[in-house]
C-alpha cells in the first residue's frame, strides 16, 4: 500500500526550525504551495513581477545576481516592504557550492549581502554537512537533484546527501524531482502546465504529477508564470492548480 502523505498541518508539528515553520503557516493561512521563480534581469520588472504575484504565492524565489541594476537600497528594500505586504517569504536560489569559509563570505558579503535579507536560500551539500554551517540567518533548502535532462545527481549522491539534509539543523528541505521521507520539506522545480521542457535541458513536469507521484510540498515556477501574458492571471492558475493536486494527494 502506498505511503500517505502528511498534511501542511502536520508538518507544521513536525517542523522545528522557524523558517520551516512559517513557509508552512503561510501555505495554510493563504491555500498556496506555489513559489514564483523571479528570474527577470532589472529591478523595476522584479518589483512589479513582486506586486503581481504576491498575492498567490508562499516565497519569491530570486536569482539575484541576474538583476543587472542591483542596488541594496533600491531592489532589496521595496522587495523586502512587497514581502511584508503580501505576506511571502524571499528565497534566493543561490545554489551555494564551496567550503564552509567561502560560502560563508558569498552569504554575509559582496554586494547582495543575502544574509540579510534572504529568508531561504538553496545550497548544495557536495561539501559536507559543515559546509552548511554558516547559514544562520536563514532556512536552507539543500539541493539533493536537479531537473534538467543528464544531472549527476545519481541515487548514490542522494542517498548522502539526503543524510545531511535530514541531520543538519539549518536545513529545512530539498529540492528534488523524486520523492523524499514524509519528514523532510520537498520543493520541486521544472513544472510547467503547457510545456514539457526548453531546448537547453530543462524538464517540466505538471503540478498534478509532482504532487501525485513525488509528494511535493512546493512547486517552483519560473517562465510558466513571468513569461505568461497575463502574469497575475497565470500565478492564480498554477496556484490553484498546485493546491488542487495537493488536496487529491491526501
Ligand atoms: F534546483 C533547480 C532545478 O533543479 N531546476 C530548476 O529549474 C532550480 N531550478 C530553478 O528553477 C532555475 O534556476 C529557475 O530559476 C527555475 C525554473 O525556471 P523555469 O522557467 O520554470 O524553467
Amino acid at each position: 500500500k502506498e505511503e500517505k502523505r502528511l498534511s501542511y498541518e502536520q508538518k507544521l508539528e513536525n517542523c522545528e526550525h522557524s523558517v520551516g515553520k512559517k513557509i508552512l503557516e503561510i501555505a495554510i493561512a493563504k491555500q498556496s504551495n506555489l513559489i514564483a521563480s523571479a528570474d527577470v534581469t532589472t529591478t523595476k520588472e522584479l518589483l512589479e513581477f513582486a506586486e503581481q504575484v504576491g498575492p498567490h504565492i508562499v516565497a519569491l524565489k530570486t536569482h539575484i545576481d541576474i538583476i543587472s541594476d542591483f542596488d541594496s537600497d533600491k531592489t532589496i528594500l521595496p522587495l523586502k516592504d512587497l514581502a511584508t505586504k503580501h505576506n511571502f517569504l524571499l528565497m534566493e536560489d543561490r545554489k551555494f557550492g564551496d567550503i564552509g569559509n567561502t560560502q560563508e563570505l558569498q552569504y554575509r558579503g559582496g554586494m547582495y549581502k543575502i544574509s540579510h535579507w534572504a529568508d531561504l536560500v538553496t545550497s548544495h551539500v557536495i561539501a559536507g554537512y559543515q559546509s552548511i554551517d554558516c547559514f544562520m540567518n536563514s532556512g536552507v533548502i539543500a539541493i539533493l537533484s536537479m531537473s534538467s535532462k543528464g544531472a549527476l545527481t545519481d541515487q548514490n549522491y542522494r542517498a548522502e546527501a539526503l543524510k545531511i539534509v535530514e541531520t543538519h539543523p539549518n536545513i529545512i528541505g530539498c529540492v528534488a524531482q523524486n520523492k523524499v521521507p514524509a519528514n523532510v520539506l520537498l520543493f520541486t522545480p521544472g513544472v510547467n502546465i503547457s510545456s514539457k521542457g526548453d531546448d537547453k535541458g530543462q524538464q517540466y513536469n505538471t503540478p498534478e504529477h509532482v504532487f501525485k507521484n513525488l509528494h511535493t510540498d512546493f512547486v517552483i515556477v519560473g517562465r510558466g508564470i513571468y513569461k505568461a501574458e497575463n502574469v497575475e492571471k497565470s500565478a492564480k492558475l498554477y496556484k490553484l492548480e498546485s493546491w488542487n493536486a495537493y488536496l487529491k494527494s491526501l
